[in-house]
């Protein structure tokens, strides 16, 4: 869906620093390179891309956005050699590593969006969070919109 957008470089990269308070461990997630494709009029469902990191084991257990009806974590995966994509319940996070939502791998999936997006719109993310107590955090991030580079 990008073949629609000139590949017109986006420099803003948001970063998010923030950290979660989970009692009594101090928890803290790191989401960097939060980015979605761009819809064309009249699409109603794109796709979300960041890098994660976590300071203690947790969980991404859900997605939400003021923008889309619904959301989901998806990963990709080959079947029959045809690409498919599937909603998963929970996206672990180990300790330490670094989790790439990335094209063609694991993504947030936007459905029943309430407007087109376009190039540099910046798009709301809440993102939920479990750790290994069941103790669930929330926590929001500003993706840009840019063609997938
Ligand atoms: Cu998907």
């Amino acid at each position: 869906m990008s073949a629609f957008y000139s590949m017109r470089a986006t420099l803003a990269l948001l970063i998010s620093f923030v950290s979660l308070v989970s009692f009594p461990a101090l928890a803290e997630v790191t989401v960097t390179n939060a980015w979605v494709r761009p819809t064309v009029a009249q699409q109603k469902a794109t796709g979300g891309f960041m890098t994660l990191t976590s300071s203690t084991d947790m969980h991404l257990v859900g997605v939400s956005s003021p923008i889309a009806q619904s959301a989901e974590v998806h990963e990709m995966s080959m079947e029959n050699d045809i690409m498919k994509m599937r909603a998963i319940p929970r996206l672990p996070l180990p300790a330490g590593k670094t989790v790439e939502l990335k094209p063609g791998g694991f993504h947030v999936m936007l459905f029943g969006l309430k407007r087109q997006i376009k190039a540099g719109d910046t798009i709301a993310l809440t993102l939920s969070f479990e750790d290994g107590q069941q103790q669930r955090t929330e926590l929001r991030v500003n993706a840009i919109a840019k063609p997938a580079n």
